[in-house]
């Protein structure tokens, strides 16, 4: 990767356009398939590839970030689910804090034993304020982390985490309702985070449709993140891509 994913997001959100990231779970082998799915997704276009989990059962995250990188120049980002899901040739890594939650663990904890390993890696560490978002559901990444979710309807806790978030000097939000949520983030909490802070904003967890996309995607979203629904359907790539980038 030539361009550094900060400076990439940085322009995304200066220029008010949407990047696509393509989810991959790194608990499945890499077989010939996900070889397959790469290479289609990386010609169709797709701007980043997300690799994490909040739980690994089967831990491939080597496996699958070394094929990432041998098939395609897509840039690779790591999503990690815990201080455990770090390999150093992947690009970046969103160095995550829940802030909506208030576990210390995953607000300083599970950082403190990543920090020297990430540091040692040379990944591009991109501070990210992670915030779980009600999706009607209770995701794996709800009942992991052992947080409340901010309710779907509250938009002024959210524009205020993210506001908080900034000031600490975060470099990112994620916005997240969670893998397989009932329903993703609404329009109107996309819409008032992404007009709050300057920083980019990633938005990811039950998006299924083109009309999920490209509303996610003129509310403000910076990144929109997609996983289940291509890991079921992959033939939604194309219409996805185009959804979010225009
Ligand atoms: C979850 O944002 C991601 O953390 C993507 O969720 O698998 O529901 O698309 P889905």
């Amino acid at each position: 990767m030539t361009r550094s994913l900060h400076s990439l997001l940085m322009d995304a959100k200066g220029s008010n356009r949407t990047l696509f990231a393509m989810l991959i779970d790194p608990d499945k082998k890499p077989d010939e398939v996900f070889y397959e799915r790469v290479l289609n997704a990386s010609k169709a276009g797709v701007n980043l590839f997300f690799v994490g989990g909040s739980l690994l059962q089967d831990d491939f995250l080597e496996q699958t970030v070394d094929v990432l990188k041998s098939v395609s120049n897509v840039p690779v980002v790591l999503f990690p689910g815990s201080a455990m899901q770090i390999t150093k040739n992947a690009d970046a890594i969103l160095f995550l804090s829940l802030i909506s939650g208030r576990n210390p663990d995953l607000l300083i904890g599970q950082q403190v034993v990543a920090a020297p390993y990430v540091k040692k890696s040379g990944l591009e560490s991109i501070a990210t304020g992670y915030m779980l978002i009600d999706g009607g559901t209770m995701t794996t990444a709800h009942y992991i982390s052992q947080t409340r979710p901010i309710p779907s309807s509250n938009i002024a806790v959210a524009v205020n985490t993210a506001l908080a978030g900034e000031m600490l000097g975060l470099s990112a939000i994620y916005l997240d309702c969670g893998s397989g949520a009932k329903a993703p983030v609404s329009a109107d909490m996309i819409r008032a985070v992404s007009e709050a802070v300057d920083i980019p904003v990633i938005v990811g967890g039950g998006i299924r449709t083109t009309h999920e996309v490209e509303s996610a995607a003129k509310a403000g979203a910076t990144v929109v993140v997609v996983g289940n629904a291509l890991e079921e359907n992959p033939s939604l790539l194309q219409s996805l891509i185009a959804s979010a980038t225009g």
